[in-house]
């Protein structure tokens, strides 16, 4: 099944009117997913290895020791996919490139057919009314570029301003957005110093220096880009969460100050003041990351937009992590505590904390155990979740944050990274033995909202 079938498109009811008429003229409504968890199609067409690819072979590493060589098989089915973002009503569709498609050894020679694949997915967004997003890097590192230090080598900033330069003359013309990198805290420590993501490294030294890396190369692909006349908008998308104290206590405000320093000062400052703040420095100590005389001034470009990616908060301190299960608080499938407030708090804390470009809500949503049930997915708690979450979105530009557009996570159940395909976040759910796409009631309800959406603008305009 490509769309949402007619016969179960309801209208949108007074609670959904009425939220939508909460969101000002223009404002743009996406679905989002990455290459790497949809796309399959890992040999094809000459595409590279990624480090996940590699990092996927390693056992123990994914938890249903799957991989991304089929995913959605979206590399083959891209204009059904189209066609079912379509039908959901949304503006815009939110998509990332995968670098080792288009560089197989992350530096020289490009491949035509990997750029040939997302010259039709752009042509093909753009033939049914739906803005392209492109993302640079959603985590797929070229594996050639790995055994070389990976993001941890200086050099890989300038294959990644390579890449993105090319990006930029191939599809700039015809992109809504260019952002370079998704959530390079994940990158970071997740990668690096948790090694539970790929390349499953193990060190607080290398995920500091990764993460200015990241940051450098983002900066200095924000400035080739603009050097080659670049007409869309570019920015970078941060996932980040207000910082909760698990007691009043001096000490759990302190730790919940630091992690807030580590997860949310340590991007926005960089980017948007130009400095890394100085109370994480000194806990990094000799962990610190070497920076250049000049890397500073490079990653505080101008942003055209700043995407944030936000799912739960965090609750911090010094005694055992907190359960939100044992806390009584209602959690996702992925055990995240369900906390719309924590989106406009944090949407507020940053509109007051810094001169913030537009925002765009880049990805937010929740997996939920889903089961095809008579040929529907009935998934309430995720309706719940959209909703309340589209409200908080409302607060906060109520309160004066300029929130220009909000992408649900994610079109299709996929590739959850180390969880494998055991946790579903799509709107649409995805038969993995047949491949076909059903979409779920929050799909149904989501187009509705929508389509309320487009009537109003139509009505206005
Ligand atoms: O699936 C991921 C996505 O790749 C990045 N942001 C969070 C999502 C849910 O974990």
């Amino acid at each position: 099944m490509s769309s949402v079938p007619h016969a179960a498109r309801p209208g949108a009811d007074a609670a959904t009117a009425s939220l939508v008429r909460r969101f000002p003229p223009g404002f743009l409504w996406g679905v989002a997913t990455s290459a790497f968890q949809i796309e399959g199609g890992a040999t094809e067409d000459g595409r590279g290895d990624s480090i996940w690819d590699e990092f996927c072979r390693r056992s123990g590493t994914i938890k249903d020791a799957s991989d991304g060589a089929i995913a959605c098989d979206h590399y083959h089915r891209m204009p059904e996919d189209v066609a079912l973002v379509s039908s959901l009503n949304v503006g815009a569709y939110r998509f990332s490139i995968s670098w080792p498609r288009v560089q197989p050894l992350g530096a020289g020679a490009w491949n035509e057919r990997g750029f040939g694949f997302y010259d039709r997915l752009v042509d093909e967004l753009l033939r049914r009314g739906v803005e392209p997003h492109v993302t640079l890097y959603h985590w797929d590192l070229p594996q050639a570029l790995q055994p070389g230090g990976g993001w941890l080598n200086r050099d890989t900033v300038d294959r990644f301003v390579d890449y993105a330069a090319e990006v930029g003359r191939r599809l700039g013309d015809r992109a809504a957005s260019i952002a370079t990198h998704n959530e390079p805290w994940v990158v970071s420590v997740l990668g690096h110093e948790a090694g539970i993501f790929a390349p499953g490294l193990r060190s607080q030294k290398t995920a500091m220096q990764v993460s200015h890396h990241l940051l450098l190369s983002h900066g200095r692909a924000l400035q080739a880009l603009r050097a080659q006349g670049q007409r869309a908008p570019l920015g970078i998308v941060l996932n980040q969460s207000p910082i909760h104290a698990a007691t009043d206590s001096p000490e759990d405000r302190a730790k919940a100050r630091l992690d807030d320093g580590l997860t949310v000062r340590w991007y926005m400052d960089p980017l948007l003041l130009g400095t890394y703040p100085a109370d994480v420095l000194e806990f990094l100590g000799p962990d610190a990351p070497e920076v250049t005389d000049g890397d500073l001034a490079d990653i505080a470009q101008p942003l055209d937009f700043l995407g944030i990616n936000y799912y739960t908060r965090n609750v911090s301190g010094t005694g055992a992590p907190r359960d939100p299960v044992a806390a009584g608080t209602e959690v996702t499938d992925m055990g995240w505590e369900v906390f719309p407030d924590g989106l406009s708090e944090l949407l507020r804390r940053l509109h007051a904390d810094y001169r913030l470009p537009p925002i765009y809500i880049m990805e937010n949503g929740a997996a939920y155990p889903d089961r095809l049930v008579d040929g529907a997915v009935p998934d309430p708690d995720r309706i719940r979740y959209l909703r309340s979450h589209i409200s908080a979105t409302a607060d906060a530009i109520a309160s004066g944050v300029d929130v220009r557009g909000y992408f649900v996570w994610s079109l299709l159940d996929n590739f959850e990274w180390a969880d494998g395909y055991l946790k579903r976040f799509g709107i649409v759910y995805v038969d993995y033995p047949t491949q076909r796409r059903i979409p779920k009631d929050s799909a149904l309800w989501y187009r509705a909202f929508c389509l309320e959406h487009n009537l109003r603008e139509r009505r206005t305009a």
